[in-house]
Formats: structure tokens, sequence, C-alpha cells
């Protein structure tokens, strides 16, 4: 079948981010005997039009729309990017008679809403380079592909789904050929990464989140030596700035270790991040073969330093923990990136002043801060359930597509953001999402990428900041 790809996302912040579950469904459908393409829209001048290019080169049997984020998950400057899937399925409706087929982190968040709001045929919940060539193929038969598991469709008005995830990482496939489908040096030059992933799913069970939906509870590995193969293949294409795009890269604590200690040993010539590390399984063991590994940079999620509000997020560490990962951080020398979520369940003024006191006893100047306020609420959540009890949340998950977002009751979101606006002004080390968010944020990459800087250009927050001050601007 002729098979088109779009990759839809064109947000650039912080870094615009390579479409790496596009890359691999396309080369799937490939290997499956297909005749695929992939669009990348990100930095496509007018995606209608090359849409409507692509759509006569291939004249596609089936177009599989690549959906990565509903929203910015800023509460502080909201942005909506679901509304741009309207006139591509237009487009698509219009110009050809293909199989509309959605995929994408997004979509694994919310396939009703998303089938429903675009009127596309199938969605395919998490795995698409497992699930895809299975649906292209039943297609291909004339045969509807619902009893496949990980599909969704909308039968009479009705929502359906095939849950059931599928065994990955099997064919060995971690990363696909990123330069057969998309120009990679347009994204270098504005400091993207590299996606990897070395691992699936999240035995936590923190109420915000929506990762166990894309990824399921239980985990699947992959193994830590063919991560290692793959990340010194990259390194010899020259692709040398990578980052492990796990839910939690550092549980299990052991496979991560094990990855590193590969890593250690074979020394691909590569500058590794991770922002997602968690302060239960942080140990100087760990940090040591990291950084021999090539670690440049680290995230560590946090989201409080307030017991209360850990225990009101389920977190399932506690403020000893996150202590305890400082103290572990403060012994090497990998700069770190802390993330706080402010405004979750049980939050009040005290709590948030506990994580303020926190960041200033424990987190090194040279360390960056970042500070996120209130949290996008999400269809099948716990919060979604806390939210309604509470009266915070009103409105029919059929809506939610539009950003809505928890505050704790006890806690006013003027002062939250004085109190955070007061904290940036005094702290250069400290940003929120109004620092990712700045307009001018994609020049700055490309200016750092022009004069050498290497990524994580978070590591320069200080230095950056106080140039910034130095022209005026209030940053
Ligand atoms: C790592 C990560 C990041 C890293 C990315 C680093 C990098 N170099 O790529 C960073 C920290 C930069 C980041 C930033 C953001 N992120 Co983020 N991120 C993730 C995370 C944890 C993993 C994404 C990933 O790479 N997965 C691995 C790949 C292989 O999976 P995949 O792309 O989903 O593809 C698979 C399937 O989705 C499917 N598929 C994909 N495309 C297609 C197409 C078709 C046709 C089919 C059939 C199937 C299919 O098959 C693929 C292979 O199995 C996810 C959560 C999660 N568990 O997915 C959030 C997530 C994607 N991020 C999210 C958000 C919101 C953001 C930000 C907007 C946050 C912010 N305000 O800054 C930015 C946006 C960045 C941008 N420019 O777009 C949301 C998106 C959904 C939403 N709520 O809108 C997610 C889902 C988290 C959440 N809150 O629920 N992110
Ligand atoms: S640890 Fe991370 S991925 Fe796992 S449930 Fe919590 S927020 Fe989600």
């Amino acid at each position: 079948m002729n098979i088109l790809i779009v990759a839809t996302n064109r947000y650039c912040g912080p870094v615009p981010v390579m479409p790496i579950g596009a890359c691999l469904v396309a080369e799937a459908a490939e290997r499956a005997g297909h005749k695929v393409r992939v669009l990348d829209l990100m930095f496509e001048e007018n995606p209608l039009h090359a849409l409507e290019s692509e759509l006569e080169i291939i004249n596609p049997d089936i177009v599989g729309l690549s959906i990565r984020n509903i929203d910015n998950n800023d509460m502080q400057n909201p942005a909506s990017f679901f509304q741009d899937l309207i006139p591509l399925a237009q487009t698509i409706h219009n110009k050809t008679q293909s199989t509309l087929v959605l995929g994408g982190a997004a979509v694994a968040v919310m396939p009703e809403e998303l089938l429903r709001y675009t009127g596309a045929d199938w969605a395919i919940l998490g795995d698409g380079e497992v699930v895809f060539p299975k649906l292209a193929d039943s297609l291909s038969k004339s045969e509807l592909p619902c009893q496949l598991p990980g599909v969704a469709w909308i039968d009479d008005s009705v929502f359906r789904k095939n849950t059931g995830y599928v065994a990955r990482f099997s064919d060995g496939c971690l990363v696909p050929g990123f330069d057969r489908w998309i120009d990679v040096h347009a994204y270098r030059s504005r400091l993207s990464t590299v996606p990897i992933q070395t691992k699936l799913g999240c035995h936590f069970k923190c109420v915000y989140c929506t990762y166990r939906k894309i990824e399921g509870y239980d985990y699947r590995f992959c193994d830590p030596a063919m991560v290692v193969d793959t990340i010194t293949d990259l390194a010899d294409k020259g692709l040398r700035d990578i980052e492990f795009v796990d839910n939690v890269f550092n549980s299990p604590y052991d496979h991560a270790l094990a990855i590193c200690n590969g890593l250690a040993k074979a020394r691909p010539d590569v500058r590794l991040q991770s922002l997602e590390l968690n302060p239960l399984f942080m140990d100087d063991e760990l940090l040591t073969v990291m950084e021999k590994a090539g670690f440049v940079g680290i995230g560590i999620t946090v989201e409080s330093a307030s017991g209360v509000v850990l225990g009101g997020l389920q977190k399932g560490f506690t403020v000893e923990h996150v202590q305890n990962a400082a103290r572990v951080v403060q012994r090497h020398k990998i700069p770190c990136l802390w993330i706080f979520m402010l405004g979750g369940p049980c939050e009040t003024q005290d709590t948030v002043q506990e994580t303020l006191h926190f960041a200033e006893q424990f987190i090194r100047p040279k360390d960056v801060v970042f500070f996120n306020i209130g949290i996008r609420i999400y269809p099948g959540t716990e919060l979604e359930q806390r939210a309604r009890k509470e009266g915070v949340l009103t409105i029919p998950p059929q809506e939610m597509l539009e950003p809505v977002f928890y505050l704790s009751p006890n806690l006013a979101l003027d002062w939250l953001t004085y109190t955070i606006h007061s904290a940036l002004s005094t702290h250069l080390n400290y940003i929120d999402s109004n620092t990712i968010g700045l307009s001018f944020l994609p020049t700055l990459n490309r200016l750092g990428y022009r004069l050498g800087i290497k990524s994580p250009l978070w590591r320069h927050t200080r230095f950056i900041r106080r140039g910034l001050r130095l022209f005026g601007m209030d940053v």
C-alpha cells in the first residue's frame, strides 16, 4: 500500500523534538512491504501546501497522523495544538480516498476525543511500529482491523478500543534511521537531541500521570548491550547529543546501571542527557558511572519538597529521598535541572515555602531550578476524579482537549505566581514556564548552535539570564 506518515508537531519549545515515533512507524511499515513517505511539518512554512504536494506525489491509501502534543501543559501561557489537525484532516479528505489513522503520545492520552474531533477512521494506542503494519495489512485485504490489540475507533457513535500492549524491542529496533525520513540537520542546528528509549512502562502511580496510558504499567526492557550498540552506531553517524526519553530513566535502577556501565566501558564519543530521574534511585554509584558514560546533564523530577504534597501526588518517595538525591548531586560535577510542579493536591502557602526553602538550602547555584505552576488534568487520571470532587473541574471529558489545570483550592494563583516571580528575580538559576515559552528561545537555540554551544542550553541559564537583563529584558 502507499502510505504517508505526517509528523504534525510544530512546537519548538524548549527545543524542537525529533519525531522518533513517526519515523519508527514509517520504517516498520516499509519493512512490512509498503511504500512509505514521511512529511515532517516541524519546519514547513506552509504545512497545508506541503501536505497537498505530498498527497499528489504518493497518492496514499493510508495517511497516518502522528500527534505528539495536545497542548503545551502550561497554565500560565496555555497554547493548544490540537486545532491544527482539522485543516490537515480536511485536506486529506478533500484530496484523497485514503484511510486516516491517528497515532502518537497525544492519541494514547485522549483517543476518543481526538477520534471524534478529527473524524479519523482509526487510532492506534501505543506501539505504532507493531500495530500499524498489522492494521495496514488488514486494510490491504479489505478486512476491518477491529480485532487488533491497540486499535481504537468510533463505531456508530460509540467509542471502541482493544487494549493490550504487544512485546517490543524484540527486533532490536530502538531508533530509526532518522536521516532517511527527516531533516536531521535542521533539528541539530536548533540544539535538539536524538531521542532513545531503553524501556517502556512505569510502576509508579502518580495521580496526574498519563504515561501508563501511553506505555502501560508493566516494564518492557531493551537489552542494555543493545542500547550501548545503538548509541555507538549513532555516535559513528555523528549523532552525539543523545537523550534518554524513558518515563523514568533510573527505574528500575539495575537496568539503568547496566546501560551506564556498558557505555562507560565502550566510551562512545557522546553527550548524554536524561531529564527523567527519580530521587528514589539516586546514589553515588549511579552518578559516578553516568559521568563516565558521558552524561552532560540530568534532570530530577521531584515536583515538590513538601512531604504533604508528595503524598497528595502519590509520588512514591519522601522528602528524605529528595534531600538525599540533592546530597548525592552535590558530590558530583554533572549539571542538574531540578523540576518542580507547584499547586498540586494538598499544596498550601506553607508547602510552597517548604519547596522554596529546599531549593535555597540544597540546590547548587550552578544547577537550574524549574518551577511549573498548576497541573494539566487528563481524563481517566486520579487527579481528574479529585478535581471533580473538589469542584475544580466541572466540564465533561470530551471538552478536555482544551487544556484544564488543577490548582489546589488552598492556594491563590495570584499569590503563587507572585511568589515564584519574586524567587526568579533573586535567583538567576531559577526558571519557569515563561522562560521555556519565550518567543525568542528558538532564535537563542540557533544562536547557541552557531556559537558552538553544546546542548543542554539550560546549563547556561545564569549567564543567559544575566545577559538578557543587560539588554533590559525581565526574564
Ligand atoms: C521525553 C519527553 C520529552 C522530552 C523530549 C526529548 C527528545 N529529545 O525527544 C522533552 C523534555 C524535551 C519534552 C518536551 C515536551 N513535552 Co514531552 N514527553 C516526553 C515523553 C516522556 C516521551 C516521548 C518519547 O519520545 N517517547 C518515545 C517514542 C518512541 O514514542 P512516541 O513518540 O510516542 O511514538 C510511539 C507511539 O506514540 C506511536 N506513534 C507515534 N507516531 C505515530 C504515528 C502513527 C500514524 C501511528 C499509528 C502511531 C504513532 O508509535 C510510536 C512508537 O511506538 C512523553 C511521555 C510518554 N511516555 O510518551 C512526554 C509527552 C510526549 N510530552 C508532552 C508535552 C506536553 C511536552 C511539552 C509541550 C512540555 C513543555 N511545556 O515543554 C514539550 C514539547 C516539546 C516539543 N517541542 O514538542 C506530553 C504530550 C501530550 C500532551 N499533553 O499534549 C507527553 C505525552 C507527556 C504528558 N504530559 O502526558 N518531552
Ligand atoms: S514516575 Fe513519572 S511516569 Fe511514572 S507514574 Fe509518576 S509521573 Fe508517571
